[in-house]
């Protein structure tokens, strides 16, 4: 009879092929309700004698199974083991993949190259928005509607009071609205004009630089702006200023730079003239001190706006500023 038991065990475990059918036929066997366990309760049916025997041989065949089993479970998870490896495996000769990386855009490394300098000659650094008032887009600035000046800057316009900005000036306006003097910043952003050709987008970017205190004078300008040149360009760049006229500045200047594309020669860029404008700035018109409240007998200061793509253009030698814009990848991995 135990013979017999032995034999179905031996036959039903050399079915099973997984660990989830093992589990099932160890309940089976050796379960609480199990085959085994059944037997072992039958015992104390059997005459007194009879016990120590049948108990033996019972406890062989369960021994037995449980060996079987146990040995039968190690085997069925090294397979398994085995099949997981096999199926997780990686090739490390496979080629791998192309992860394409991008870089900073030119204009936006040439943004912090300009920051960077301001910064350490203590500027701080302020925001305005694109979609601006007409009132701090012009008239803060002294330029009232149906001011001839107003043609100077081609303007975009979203309502008869809202602009996009022209220009980054607005900034003085809510900065001085906020800050009493001193006050020193630089504003960088992008600006619009409906303006295009090899030296004009209609959007571009533009640096504001600004300070106020007492008794800042005109030198103090050129001292900055000469600085900061000879730093972006190096030391020996020609600078020159030409007296200009901004309706929010008084004396006004453009700031030129000797054409570094031809060496002053004249090309197509500096169109014949050897030199660049880059920059327009001037000392701050009392009128727009009047508009925030600020005293031109006590204080007085200093404004400049710095196209950021004409400065790109000279320090990489780029001879059509539509090149930054056009997303041509060949062009953009070049910085
Ligand atoms: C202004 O925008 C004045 N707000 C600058 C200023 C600020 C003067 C503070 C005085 C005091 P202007 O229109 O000249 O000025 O522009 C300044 C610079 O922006 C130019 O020197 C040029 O470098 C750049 N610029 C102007 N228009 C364009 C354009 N369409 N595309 C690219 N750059 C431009």
């Amino acid at each position: 009879m135990m013979e017999d038991l032995k034999k179905t065990f031996l036959e039903e475990i050399s079915a099973v092929n997984n660990l989830s059918d093992l589990s099932n036929l160890r309940v089976k066997y050796l379960g609480r309700k199990g085959i085994i366990t059944d037997r072992l309760k039958s015992l104390s049916a059997l005459p007194h004698e009879e016990r120590p025997l049948q108990g033996k041989k019972i406890n062989e065949i369960k021994e037995f199974i449980e060996a079987d089993l146990d040995s039968k479970e190690s085997r069925l998870k090294q397979e398994e083991l085995k099949k997981q490896l096999l199926s997780d495996s990686v090739d490390v000769t496979l080629s791998g993949k192309f992860v394409p990386f991008g870089r900073q855009h030119p204009i936006n490394k040439v943004l912090s190259e300009i920051t960077d300098i301001f910064v350490k000659m203590g500027f701080s650094v302020e925001e305005g928005p694109e979609v601006e008032l007409d009132y701090y887009n012009f008239e803060a600035l002294n330029i009232p509607k149906d001011h001839p000046a107003r043609d100077m800057q081609d303007t975009f316009y979203i309502s008869d009071d809202i602009v996009l900005r022209t220009h980054t000036s607005p900034v003085q306006v809510r900065v001085m609205e906020k800050r009493k003097p001193p006050v020193r910043f630089i504003a960088p952003g992008k600006v619009y004009r409906c303006d295009a050709d090899i030296t004009h987008t209609p959007m571009f970017h533009q640096v504001e630089g600004f300070m106020v205190d007492k008794g800042i004078t005109f030198s103090n300008l050129k001292g900055v702006l000469e600085a900061f040149l000879h730093q972006m360009f190096g030391a020996d760049t020609p600078v020159r200023f030409r007296p200009s006229f901004f309706p929010f500045t008084e004396p006004s200047a453009e700031v030129d730079i000797g054409c570094i594309l031809c060496g002053g020669a004249g090309c197509r860029v500096c169109k014949g003239s050897g030199w660049l404008e880059i920059l327009g700035a001037g000392m701050v018109n009392p009128k727009v001190f009047e508009h925030v409240g600020y005293d031109p007998e006590e204080y007085s200061g200093f404004a400049f706006g710095m196209g950021v793509e004409r400065i790109a253009m000279l320090k990489y030698s780029i001879d059509d500023i539509r090149m930054f814009y056009e997303n041509d990848i060949r062009f953009l991995r070049q910085f």
